[in-house]
């Protein structure tokens, strides 16, 4: 039984009715079916990662999929952000999970009942009439909501699009810049690895190792229900992300303290970037950006300052209780995305694409280095190759001049997408596909690489099937 099947069955066995996108009649093009798992994941007012392992509103999964869903439905797009934002706390903060009341608690952990939003989180501002968790996740959220609006800006005027979720973004952005500059050098921290997204990577390792575990008995991992073991993080990482979360939870979502401080590259290129586009949206809506590119290119500065590693080539993470991670992760690359990097470092990241930590057979980029220790092709972010990650890099890419090179990703990221059946990731060799299969992110990005006609490549995928 390959993956999908496998993971198809168990659904089945747990009586969750599921289609797998990958049923789709074959002939269909790759657009088409890009559209058919967003159409299954769409739940009337936002989208859902997968059915099976992640059935709440997911942070940056949104943004990402706003992105993409633009190409096929702006209003939708639109909606995507904006249910996302009615979610926001009183403090600015984007929570990382928005659930869904319709889904059982025992669909996925940890549940409401585990986050206690509303009580926990009155000090914060949590809302109090829907349930979220209390962490934050990457702020894709103002590069998305540009990007919504370019797709159509008649209709985003019309709905004043815009005016309505700016107020929000600038909050968003104000919380992480002014509540989680937990070093003091500028940059955010994040306080859990579920906050930066990239949950079971090995530059986590070392920062964990400090913290304790809960009790394997104290929850029921709900992922394993969908996930195949090997795949997943282990037991005793789990008991440590639970352990981080609770305390957190316990000391009311305040700031700071805990046993977790990390300043990630990707995490703070994705607010960068995002307030380059608030500047853009400000513009847009009569105000001056000047002082928001300002700020932009000064985190710039703070990036390259403290987390650019010259002789890796690349940004490495920094743990505020133990100094620079030496561990090389896509995280890394991301960065390359800003247009304000200096020549040298944007040349030297393109070169560690091309070079032997993460140029892997597929075409496509690894979530942690090829020839790193900790290295698996399958295990969750130690190895395998993400969707997003692959998009935020051809953009950088194709932002600094590289173009073959992005024409090259763009093409293994549409080939890769098509024949996983759009799944979660895949093993960054052979492109076998893991993780859920009908992906949210990975059916829309592949739906904006498709008709980013920007990157003016033929990879002849438009009219067929790739299943
Ligand atoms: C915890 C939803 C999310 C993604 C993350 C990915 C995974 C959750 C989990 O799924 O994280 O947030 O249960 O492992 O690592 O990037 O946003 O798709």
């Amino acid at each position: 039984m390959d993956r999908t099947a496998q993971l198809t069955a168990r659904v089945t066995e747990r009586g969750i009715a599921y289609d797998p996108p990958s049923t789709a009649p074959r002939g269909a093009s790759l657009h088409v079916r890009a559209a058919r798992v967003l159409a299954a994941n769409w739940t009337g007012n936002s989208t859902v990662p997968s059915r099976s392992l992640y059935p709440h509103q997911w942070s940056w999964d949104s943004a990402f999929i706003a992105i993409g869903l633009r190409r096929l439905s702006p209003l939708r797009a639109q909606t995507e952000l904006e249910t996302l934002l009615a979610a926001q706390w009183g403090d600015g903060r984007v929570p990382h999970i928005v659930f869904s009341p319709s889904v059982p608690l025992d669909a996925y952990f940890p549940s409401p009942d585990f986050w206690r939003s509303s009580t926990a989180g009155r000090a914060a501002g949590a809302p109090r009439t829907v349930q979220t968790s209390g962490i934050v996740q990457p702020p894709v959220h103002a590069l998305a909501a540009w990007l919504v609006h370019q797709a159509d800006p008649g209709l985003s005027r019309a709905r004043g699009f815009l005016a309505r979720v700016y107020p929000r973004l600038a909050a968003w952005h104000r919380y992480l810049l002014r509540r989680r500059d937990l070093g003091g050098g500028g940059l955010v921290s994040v306080v859990h690895p579920w906050e930066q997204g990239m949950d079971n990577s090995p530059c986590w390792d070392g920062p964990l190792a400090r913290v304790t575990p809960a009790a394997a008995r104290s929850f029921r991992r709900a992922d394993l229900d969908h996930g195949t073991p090997e795949d997943r993080p282990t037991d005793l990482d789990y008991g440590r992300y639970v352990r981080l979360a609770a305390d957190y939870r316990d000391g009311e979502y305040a700031h700071g303290g805990g046993e977790f401080a990390v300043e990630d590259p990707s995490f703070n290129a994705l607010l960068i970037a995002s307030e380059h586009a608030l500047a853009r949206i400000a513009a847009e809506l009569g105000a001056p950006g000047t002082a928001r590119h300002a700020r932009a290119e000064r985190l710039t500065a703070a990036l390259v300052d403290r987390l650019w590693d010259d002789a890796s080539g690349m940004f490495l993470c920094r743990d505020l209780r133990g100094g620079p991670l030496r561990e090389r992760s896509v995280s890394g690359l991301v960065p390359l995305l800003l247009p304000g990097l200096p020549r040298e470092v944007a040349g030297a990241l393109a070169g560690t694409l091309r070079g032997p930590h993460f140029a892997a057979r597929t075409g496509l980029v690894p979530s942690y280095d090829l020839r790193g220790p900790a290295f698996e092709p399958n295990r969750y972010w130690r190895g395998p190759a993400w969707f997003n990650t692959a998009w935020l890099v051809e953009r950088g890419l194709r932002a600094h001049g590289e173009k073959a090179a992005a024409d090259a990703l763009r093409t293994a990221f549409l080939h890769a997408a098509g024949n996983s059946g759009f799944a979660e990731y895949v093993d960054p060799d052979t492109g076998e596909a893991c993780g859920a299969p009908g992906f949210g992110w990975t059916a829309a990005l592949t739906l904006d690489l498709l008709h980013d006609r920007g990157g003016a490549v033929e990879t002849g995928e438009e009219g067929g099937d790739r299943g």
